[in-house]
């Protein structure tokens, strides 16, 4: 299969569970803001929401929507450990994960990135990111990963939004579980294969 990502995007998510899954897979890179692939492919023939990540399966079918995408990878490899199965609570525990990262954390950084949008939403935007990132950082008190001791899908994704606060300058410093979280995910070695194969640190 194959994943298309733009580095340190919201792809890096299903490329970490890629590596963490142990799945055979190729990579391709897009140019987000030519919307164009590295082999010179017209992305909006590959996604026509225009967006990474997407999943190529080896049939020809295209997955996206992150969250779903790093749900199909982990059932595919159930021995890795990545996600309980579902129908459990545990799964939907997990599902709820995923899905505050994606309303309540990812779409929240959009705007911030875009210069377009008045300073005054930005500001709006952080501080209603700070609100989530006080709160979830008494969630992660005496926890190495959301849902305990075992690293699942939701932190591959979470770990990948909250990278971004940096970039905006949102310190996490004062947020000390997180930063302590995101140490752990980052020193995961299929976390620095993947940074380190998208560019984001020195290979
Ligand atoms: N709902 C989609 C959102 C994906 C998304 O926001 N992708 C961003 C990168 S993190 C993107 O490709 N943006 C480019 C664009 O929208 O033109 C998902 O969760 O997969």
């Amino acid at each position: 299969m194959k994943l298309y990502f733009a580095p340190g995007a919201c792809s890096l998510s299903p490329h970490i569970v890629l590596r963490e899954a142990g799945h055979n897979f190729e990579l391709e890179q897009v140019n987000n803001a030519e919307k164009k692939t590295k082999s010179g492919k017209d992305y909006w023939t590959v996604n026509g929401k225009g967006q990474v990540p997407v999943l190529e399966l080896d049939n020809g079918h295209k997955l996206t929507e992150g969250p779903v995408v790093v749900q199909y990878l982990a059932d595919q490899k159930p021995a890795a450990g990545l996600i309980p199965p579902a129908g459990t609570m545990e799964r939907y525990r997990v599902q709820e994960w995923l899905n505050f990262t994606t309303s309540e954390l990812h779409k929240s950084f959009g705007p911030i990135f875009r210069p377009t949008t008045p300073d005054e939403f930005k500001k709006i935007s952080k501080e209603n990111l700070a609100k989530r990132f006080d709160w979830l950082d008494k969630q992660l008190a005496g926890k190495q990963y959301l849902m305990g001791d075992t690293f699942t899908v939701a932190d591959a994704y979470l770990f990948t939004i909250l990278r971004w606060s940096e970039r905006v300058k949102l310190d996490l410093s004062k947020w000390t579980n997180i930063t302590a979280y995101m140490q752990r995910v980052q020193a995961r070695p299929k976390v620095q294969e993947a940074m380190k194969a998208e560019g984001l640190i020195a290979a």
